[in-house]
């Protein structure tokens, strides 16, 4: 494992760039770096280098902890109004034949079916439906509340609230003190893809802009609530990019500290518009979530999404800052088996996770969305002759 007295080493190379060993001292110093020497670590870094300050970062905030949490995933309709370019799993309404579309009590079923298991969090994201609109999502937040109070919900993007709330005639503002009320407890980090509208534009067009994304967070944070952020990499942006998209976030958690955690999300390219694009490299993940880490200084988690990167990859960059490895997800999730993903039906067991971190030297913690740590892994053993029962598995005490 990359260690903090590597920083020294890389820091002491007399071969090093000057500018890279500049940073290195600021990342040494707990100094913030700035857009162009976010640029430069995108375009010159090798990543031994990156490994080294991420990691460095990464040991400072959290040491060894390795977060995880227990959660499923819905998906109420894989039909959508928009034709995002990258997107392999919606389909538009015409071809409602090729979908599925749930209604209030199909959604219920699905919440029902972990009625007195050990989940603490639901994930609801779907396609856009103009059927789901303001009165839909109310009932529906407020019958999961009252079914089950203790489940912390996590709730559509600013995708879904932009059209929503534009079809209510409501201001942000008022939508969001709405959904509050209604039982939404944070907002997930979808929907952000690009912001620059040189490439939002032509991958994302006609949903909400990069700057109403934001401003939804904001209004949101602003109500003392947490969400998060993603980034969708790897396809028709560049390094210039990817370095706006995260300045803005940067910026905007420095005036609100709402965001709990960054995902970069790997575009896969099957079953989309973009399906000619090649995916990129592994060491192209590691690098992406090594220059986040180092550039979100100001964000307390960054996050690999194992179902779409796999379970190795997700191993590996727990050494490039990555901190957390999300959920047991338990899920027919399609947004990425549809889009190439090598996992068909994402589940792992809490085992599976808990072992996952172990075996590259971490400690495995449970928490919940806010991370209130709920079961610190380190000593906790199971049984020999346990079945595998998915996220249901539960842990025998020492
Ligand atoms: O916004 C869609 C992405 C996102 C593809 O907040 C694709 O904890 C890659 O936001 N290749 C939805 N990515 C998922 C999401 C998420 C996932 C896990 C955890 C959290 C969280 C949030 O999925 C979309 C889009 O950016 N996506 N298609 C694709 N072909
Ligand atoms: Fe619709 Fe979301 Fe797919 Fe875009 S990414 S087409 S908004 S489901």
């Amino acid at each position: 494992m990359l260690t903090a007295s590597k920083l020294e080493t890389i820091i002491n190379d007399a071969n090093l760039f000057p500018a890279l060993r500049e940073i290195a001292h600021k990342v040494a110093n707990g100094t913030r770096i700035s857009p162009d020497e976010g640029l430069l670590l995108y375009e010159k870094a090798d990543l031994a280098y990156l490994g080294a300050l991420a990691n460095h970062i990464r040991e400072k905030k959290h040491g060894n902890d390795t977060f995880f949490n227990r959660n499923f995933h819905i998906e109420p309709t894989n039909l959508c109004v928009y034709t995002c370019t990258f997107c392999s799993y919606s389909r538009l309404i015409k071809q409602r034949h090729e979908g599925w579309e749930y209604n209030l009590e199909e959604i219920m079923d699905i919440v029902k079916k972990y009625d007195g298991e050990p989940v603490t969090e639901v994930h609801i994201v779907g396609g856009v439906l103009p059927q789901y609109d303001l009165a839909f999502y109310t009932e529906l937040f407020q019958r999961i509340k009252a079914h089950r109070p203790d489940l912390h919900l996590k709730a559509l993007t600013p995708v879904e609230y932009h059209y929503v709330f534009k079809k209510a005639k409501i201001s942000y503002e008022e939508g969001m003190k709405l959904m509050a009320e209604a039982g939404v407890d944070s907002l997930p980090g979808g929907g952000a893809e690009i912001f620059h509208p040189e490439i939002r534009d032509q991958i994302a067009g006609g949903k909400c802009s990069g700057e109403e994304w934001l401003r939804m967070h904001e209004i949101w944070h602003q109500l003392g609530k947490r969400s998060n952020a993603t980034m969708l990499y790897g396809h028709i942006e560049n390094y210039a990019h990817r370095i706006d998209h995260l300045e803005k976030l940067r910026a905007l958690q420095d005036k609100t500290g709402g965001f709990q955690t960054f995902i970069p999300l790997k575009f896969r390219n099957q079953g989309n518009q973009m399906s000619h694009i090649p995916e990129v490299s592994t060491i192209e993940d590691l690098r992406n979530y090594a220059v986040s880490r180092i550039y979100l200084d100001n964000f307390g988690h960054l996050k690999a999404y194992w179902p779409m990167i796999s379970r190795n990859v997700a191993q590996l960059a727990l050494s490039f800052g990555v901190d957390d490895i999300d959920g047991t997800i338990d899920d027919t999730t399609k947004i990425y088996s549809m889009a190439g993903s090598e996992e068909q039906s994402p589940a792992m067991s809490t085992r599976d996770l808990v072992n996952l971190v172990r075996q590259v030297g971490r400690k495995p913690i449970e928490r919940d969305t806010l991370y209130n740590v709920l079961t610190d892994y380190s000593e906790v053993t199971f049984a020999e002759d346990e079945q595998f029962r998915g996220y249901l598995e539960l842990p025998v005490l020492n």
